[in-house]
């Protein structure tokens, strides 16, 4: 399972694209430093969790350089004005490091400035599945704190990228959950099944544990999971090519997908699927409220973007005791041609419990893939919804 080819397809395929125009010829160790490798576990032998942080940057992409606790980062060639990208694998039954890592390093590197530091965690993924799944909890701690101290030398919680590999990809979704979703990014590489289909959103990757989550799927027949777990899922099992999009299998998808993080422009056409079972080709924005207070009972918003000729909806619903719903919004134009948005507050009128008539709140929108600068456009002022009625807005995105 660890080896699975068909899990492996996709970070095949980006590394070989990405190093078709790549150059051979490693550079090694410019910084002098010592370079540093993952360890090697026994998996007969137990599966204590011992961790290691390994940055890697463009000046020595083929170096790991440890990070020590306490200071270390301080010492350390990391910059904290480049964004940083922190790779965890996953479950790995013989304890050997991961293949495919050097190759994501050097794509990563070869594309962009970024800080990438990779999460060796060989020790405790090894052994048996349900004992790596035991110190998910503890492992997403460290790398948490690890961020934290990140954070403290100023670096901002949106230009951190975490991609997550299987197992990984849950331990993301919990260490952007320790950090109240507000970390920059998150991509779920084929995320596990196993244990978290049936699991909460707080205990698997969700869409609440970034400001952008993405999940790429290739083996959801497998050892992958079913079940959307972001705001943008790309099914590429069930993709067939459709008509009128690019291969699907191709940069078009890939280029997006968060692993080329060249810097994207404006408009960007995302062409994906969002469901194994009716793929569509599309545009996708994210939407969210704010209340301007919290309720102690779930609001529902119906969100209408309507063009000259087409009206696309979906209904953010904001949990009770929470101030923010977000939502994914596909539509058939691109968001500078949409003229308006129409919002309505589907209000709940049952005889015994009458709903609040009004909710006043922000409402924001953003083109996806988001860029470097998280633009999202928000209505400008304090919006009151009086319940069960269409209110429209004139939204000021402008064609690039
Ligand atoms: C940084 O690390 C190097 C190599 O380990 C060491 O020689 C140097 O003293 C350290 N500098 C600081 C400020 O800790
Ligand atoms: C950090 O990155 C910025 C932006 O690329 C660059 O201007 C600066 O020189 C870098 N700092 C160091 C110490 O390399
Ligand atoms: C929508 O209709 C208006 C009025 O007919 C026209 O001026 C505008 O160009 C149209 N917009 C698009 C994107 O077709
Ligand atoms: C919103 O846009 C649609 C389609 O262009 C138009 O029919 C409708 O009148 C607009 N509503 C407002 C309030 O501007
Ligand atoms: C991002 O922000 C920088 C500085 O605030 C600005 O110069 C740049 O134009 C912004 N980029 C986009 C795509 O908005
Ligand atoms: C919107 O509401 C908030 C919270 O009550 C208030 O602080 C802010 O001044 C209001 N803004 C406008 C433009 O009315
Ligand atoms: C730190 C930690 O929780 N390590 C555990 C990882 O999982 C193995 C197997 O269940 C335990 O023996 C370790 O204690």
């Amino acid at each position: 399972m660890v080896e699975d080819p068909k899990r492996k397809l996709l970070i095949v395929l980006a590394v070989l694209l990405l190093l078709s125009s790549a150059q051979a010829g490693n550079r090694d160790g410019l910084s002098g430093h010592h370079c540093t490798d993952f360890q090697t576990a026994n998996f007969l032998r137990g599966s204590k969790l011992k961790l290691q942080f390994l940055l890697f940057t463009s000046s020595s992409p083929s170096c790991g350089e440890l990070i020590l606790a306490d200071d270390g980062i301080k010492n350390s060639s990391f910059n904290s004005s480049l964004e940083t990208k922190i790779i965890i694998h996953g479950f790995r039954a013989l304890g050997t490091k991961p293949s495919w890592i050097e190759g994501l390093v050097h794509a990563i590197l070869h594309t962009s400035q970024v800080n990438v530091i990779a999460v060796d965690w060989v020790y405790g993924s090894t052994g048996a599945y349900p004992s790596a799944v035991e110190n998910v909890t503890q492992l997403a701690l460290s790398i948490s704190q690890f961020i934290s101290k990140l954070l403290a030398l100023g670096v901002s919680g949106t230009s951190i990228h975490i991609i997550g590999v299987s197992l990984g990809a849950h331990v993301g979704g919990l260490v952007g959950h320790f950090h109240g979703g507000q970390l920059g990014r998150i991509t779920g590489l084929d995320p596990a099944g196993p244990k978290y289909t049936r699991a909460s959103p707080e205990e698997r990757l969700d869409s609440g544990d970034a400001l952008f989550v993405e999940a790429i799927h290739t083996d959801a027949d497998n050892f992958g999971i079913r079940i959307p777990v972001g705001h943008i899922d790309y099914f590429v099992n069930g993709g067939k090519d459709q008509p009128g999009c690019p291969q699907f299998i191709s940069a078009g998808l890939l280029e997006q997908a968060g692993v080329n993080m060249r810097k994207l422009p404006k408009e960007v056409k995302v062409y994906l699927m969002t469901s194994p079972s009716a793929p569509f080709c599309v545009h996708h924005s994210l939407v969210e409220f704010h209340l301007q207070k919290k309720r102690n009972i779930v609001t529902s918003i119906e969100i209408s973007f309507c063009s000259n000729t087409t009206k696309d909806t979906a209904k953010i619903t904001i949990p009770k005791h929470q101030e923010t719903g977000k939502r994914l919004l596909a539509h058939r134009v691109p968001l500078c041609q949409i003229n308006n948005v129409t919002l309505k507050y589907l209000a709940k009128n049952r005889f015994w419990r009458k709903d609040e008539s009004f909710i006043v709140g922000k409402f924001c929108a953003a083109p996806l893939p988001l860029d470097r600068n998280r633009t999202m456009s928000c209505l400008p002022w304090n919006l009151t919804l009086p319940g069960n009625t269409d209110i429209s807005y004139e939204l000021p995105i402008a064609c690039a």
